[in-house]
């Protein structure tokens, strides 16, 4: 008997190509939300409906309903702005949002948070006419943002990567004028839709592509359902390594989810990308499962129907031959803070920022800081899927000038470790409704911390890939650190040891539901074997599996709970 579909499928069948009743919705003003089956369809139009937490049991209290408000996410493939079009990000999220701040996001773009009902339209109005940008498809069931290695160095190769990515963003767009019409005043489409790729039901989950230039893994290909990596011979790009059926998200208690490296299908010219792409889509989105959304990811797909399956799909439907695997090697995955020069002979400024927030924070006004530098800026800005932000192709003569504004506002700060610009979190409290601990309003004073235990153990210099998640979903990629924090509930995380530098295994749970306190005396306990027992040029990861601390996760898949 075949099981029951997920009832999120029978929404988007329902949606008459997610329109919904968003209209209605919107013109409610009795409510501050929409129905559940549009909180749900507002997803794929890059909105998150959400309710500020902090202030969720005082409501209650006062039988007021929860504080909603809408998270948008925009859709900007490989990461780049124009100055002009900062200036009007900035100025929105000024105007029209309760937060005030721009977030980087760990997929190299930014999300708004706070934005009321009544102000949506005019923000969707206002960053497409004013900054051309959009939101379309960057979630709910579809191909989301598409990110490329951002690390400015190889500047020539970084445009045909970021060209790709552009290009893969487009072909995975909707036909349906849905969006144009709800929050544009588009309009009103009167013939029948069809959407060729996705059909009416769209995928069968969220899908992500990125594209990498080695040696840097800035995009962390195993968090990404397809990732396209450059096999580069005399500096060129000959063409990619496809890799396919990376995640990490997972559920606690659950062992039949799990993170997953990817798999590599092979090498294919760079002609032939497109084709792969579009076969890797539609065979997800004709084996992967639509009955449990836990188990709905394309990991889970190659995991039930198996490797060799899934790829000879993939070249039947795509008519493409995948070759034997290009070589290449990652080195690192972390950006390159600081100034370097391209090869086009223009200077990029990778600047650090903290869990990718902007906003003026006493004593750094990052975000007046970024509109005086957009104001004189002949570049671009880039950012960066680790949360930075790279001013990107400064010619030699406004250096000096860039570089004084990014250190007044505090973008550029001597004393920032190397420990800290390593360090990530997702956003978790109080935005986010899954969250189970606290994660970016935890990093930083964690971070103090272990610069504390470095220090004490005469390594100051050094650093550790750290990295915390409010819950397993995973959104800071923390099942691909060194050191891993997994928020479990409040004040408590599963702490995992064992991942590498350049993002290619995954850490190993080491002590499950620890305070804050247990995870300094226990991170104060490794870094001083670390300190004395390491081999030279040994990281934190590798010496956690060498000393036996972890034994050593090869690769995850079903086994990688059986420990
Ligand atoms: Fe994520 C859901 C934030 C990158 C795995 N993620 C969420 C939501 C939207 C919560 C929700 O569903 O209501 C979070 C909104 C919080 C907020 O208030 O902003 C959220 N995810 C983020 C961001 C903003 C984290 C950040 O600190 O930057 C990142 C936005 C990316 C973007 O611009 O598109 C973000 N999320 C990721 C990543 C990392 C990546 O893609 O490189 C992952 C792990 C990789 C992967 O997909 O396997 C990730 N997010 C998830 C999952 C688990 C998916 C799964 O397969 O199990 C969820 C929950 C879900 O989909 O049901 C989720
Ligand atoms: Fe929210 Fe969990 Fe993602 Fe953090 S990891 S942003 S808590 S869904």
């Amino acid at each position: 008997m075949s099981q029951k579909l997920h009832d999120n499928e029978r929404i988007k069948i329902e949606s008459n190509f997610l329109r919904g009743k968003l209209v209605e919705g919107l013109n409610d003003n009795t409510t501050g939300s929409f129905t559940p089956d549009d909180v749900q369809l507002v997803k794929f139009h890059g909105l998150y409906q959400q309710d500020h937490r902090d202030y969720r049991a005082e409501r209650k209290k006062q039988k007021l309903e929860p504080l909603y408000s809408f998270l948008l996410r925009a859709r900007l493939p490989g990461g780049i702005v124009t100055p002009h079009q900062w200036l009007e990000i900035d100025r929105i999220a000024s105007e029209l949002t309760d937060a005030g701040s721009i977030r980087i996001t760990t997929r190299q773009t930014f999300q708004y948070h706070g934005i009321f009902k009544r102000n949506l339209k005019s923000v969707f109005q206002e960053l497409k006419f004013k900054a051309d940008i959009d939101s379309i498809f960057t979630a709910g069931d579809v191909n989301r943002n598409t990110i490329c290695t951002s690390n400015p160095e190889q500047s020539e190769l970084h445009t045909e990567i970021y060209e790709l990515s552009k290009k893969l963003s487009e072909h995975f767009l909707p036909k349906s004028k849905a969006y144009a019409e709800i929050w544009l005043d588009g309009e009103k489409v009167l013939e029948t839709e069809d959407e060729p790729i996705y059909g009416k039901t769209l995928l069968p989950r969220k899908f992500k592509i990125a594209v990498a230039l080695p040696p840097y893994n800035d995009v962390d290909i195993h968090a990404n359902d397809l990732n396209f990596i450059a096999i580069i011979v005399d500096n060129k790009i000959t063409g990619y390594n496809v890799v396919v059926g990376a995640g990490l998200g997972m559920t606690h208690g659950d062992k039949t989810t799990f993170p997953r490296l990817g798999d590599d299908f092979g090498f294919i010219t760079a002609d032939k990308v497109m084709a792969i792409a579009e076969a890797v889509v539609t065979t997800q989105r004709d084996l992967g499962g639509r009955v449990s959304r836990a188990h709905a990811r394309t990991k889970y797909t190659i995991e039930t129907h198996g490797v060799e399956k899934f790829k000879n799909e993939v070249e039947k439907r795509s008519g493409v031959i995948f070759a034997a695997p290009g070589s290449y090697e990652f080195t690192e995955r972390g950006d390159r803070i600081g100034w370097v020069k391209g090869i086009d002979d223009k200077w990029h400024l990778t600047v650090f920022i903290e869990n990718g927030r902007i906003l003026d924070f006493i004593g750094k006004p990052l975000k007046s800081g970024l509109v005086k530098i957009a104001k004189v800026h002949q570049g671009t800005f880039r950012m960066t899927a680790n949360q930075n932000l790279v001013i990107a192709s400064v010619p030699e003569s406004d250096k000096e000038n860039i570089e004084a504004l990014a250190r007044e506002c505090g973008l550029i700060d001597d004393s920032t470790t190397d420990q800290r610009k390593y360090s990530m979190a997702c956003v978790s409290l109080p935005t986010c409704p899954l969250a189970m601990a606290e994660a970016e309003r935890y990093l930083p004073g964690l971070t103090d911390d272990v610069e504390a235990l470095l220090t004490k153990h005469g390594i100051a210099k050094d650093k550790i890939i750290l990295r915390v998640t409010g819950c397993p979903n995973g959104c800071a990629r923390a099942m691909l650190a060194e050191i891993g924090l997994v928020g479990k509930a409040p004040g408590r995380y599963n702490l995992y040891l064992g991942g590498n530098t350049n993002g290619t295994r995954l850490p190993k749970m080491y002590k499950e539901n620890i305070d804050e306190v247990t995870i300094i005396t226990t991170l104060d306990q490794l870094i001083g074997r670390w300190a004395s027992e390491r081999e030279q040029g040994e990281c934190f990861g590798d010496f956690s599996i060498r000393a036996g601390i972890i034994a050593e996760v090869i690769i995850a898949s079903r086994d990688f709970h059986d420990q």
